[in-house]
């Protein structure tokens, strides 16, 4: 099979929603074939806790780097090539910076990302390293690196590609649409982990673009956005100097979206909420047990948040509802996790009544 028949096969992402994105037939189309990603009803979850209604798991790990990323990701270095720019940069907790060096290298431009030292999960490390970007730890967190990179990017002919370069959020955007289409309604109900508030805000930009389609069947979801109990910074209503959790993909203490995340929470009649990381653990082996998929810890907040409010009563009383939770990343990227929180394999003698006499049977 020739490439361009696969080209036929697969329309990218950009190629799919090429009307909504600001993208024109110069723009070269960098892609990894991102989006699609599954919409996967969690029958089990439904009947553990009762609930009046259906959950949906919109698993983003499926995405070709593991994460969300990607789609803000094909868009961002796709115009970053249009203007002829020759590098990105980014600050990051480790899936953006997993995705760029995964689309500047497929658009042959370098990538150099900052990150915060000692903290990023080993997965996400390496696939940066294995694309061939510049990898700088930095003595500090990401809100340091953030505001590195920003001046860097201003200073000197490097693009950047953290969410606040508007591309990255309109490409994010087009998560929301494929839930309409699966759907063919919104949500009751969106849960997201909220970091940088790059994807709430990306998400709610989605579905209002769906809420203008005639006729009017698309109503406008409740975003319901979760941090880290240790990194709430819209929670607590001021930025946190030490950000702290074990989700450290969201272990960000003064988001770039904050504004747009609020304005979100308000106009859809949300909340943005916190978890602990006991909850945010704790959801993680639910999902991974009862329903057999592995994302991981900052995307198990919003799961944490879900259980949360089911069990503190929030749905009793109203009619059934439709739920969806972003499941942002695989859970892969930071297996050390998953070692941590679950049994050990166990050493058996090489022979059966041995295996017999460990397993119980
Ligand atoms: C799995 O990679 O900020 O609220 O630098 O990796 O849009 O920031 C990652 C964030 C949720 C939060 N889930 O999304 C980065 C970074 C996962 C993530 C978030 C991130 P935003």
């Amino acid at each position: 099979m020739q490439v361009w028949d696969l080209e036929m096969i697969y329309k990218s992402l950009i190629e799919k929603y090429r009307k909504n994105l600001a993208v024109s037939d110069k723009t070269p189309v960098i892609s990894l074939h991102e989006g699609d990603t599954p919409l996967i009803p969690a029958v089990n979850l439904v009947k553990e806790f009762g609930f009046n209604g259906e959950i949906y798991f919109k698993f983003e790990g499926m995405n070709p780097t593991g994460s969300f990323k990607d789609r803000g990701m094909t868009l961002a270095v796709s115009k970053a090539v249009e203007a002829g720019s020759k590098a990105v940069i980014c600050a990051s907790t480790g899936n953006t910076s997993a995705s760029a060096a995964a689309y500047a290298a497929r658009a042959g431009i370098k990538c150099i990302v900052l990150i915060p030292e000692g903290k990023t999960a080993l997965g996400k490390l390496s696939q940066a390293v294995i694309h061939g970007a510049e990898v700088l730890e930095i003595y500090g967190n990401f809100d340091d690196a953030l505001n590195l990179v920003k001046e860097l990017s201003c200073k000197y002919p490097l693009t950047l590609v953290n969410s606040v370069n508007s591309f990255r959020i309109e490409g994010q955007k087009t998560a929301a649409y494929e839930i309409c289409e699966n759907l063919h309604q919104s949500p009751d109900y969106q849960f997201i982990p909220v970091g940088n508030a790059g994807n709430i805000t990306a998400y709610w930009k989605g579905y209002k673009d769906y809420n203008k389609t005639e006729p009017k069947k698309y109503a406008l979801p409740k975003m319901m956005g979760f941090q880290a109990a240790g990194s709430a910074p819209i929670v607590e209503g001021h930025p946190i100097a030490e950000p702290e959790t074990i989700a450290a993909a969201i272990r960000i203490g003064n988001p770039a979206s904050w504004k747009a995340a609020e304005e979100a929470r308000d106009a859809s009649g949300g909340v943005i909420d916190k978890v602990t990381d006991e909850e945010i653990l704790e959801a993680y082996r639910i999902v991974a047990v009862t329903e057999g998929i592995f994302c991981e810890p900052a995307s198990a907040s919003s799961i944490a948040g879900l259980i949360k409010y089911i069990r503190r009563g929030y749905f009793v009383n109203i009619e059934p509802v439709k739920v969806v939770c972003i499941l942002t990343g695989h859970g892969l990227k930071d297996p050390n996790i998953a070692f941590v929180n679950a049994a050990k394999p166990r050493k058996v003698k090489t022979n059966i009544s041995d295996i017999i006499n460990v397993i119980g049977f």
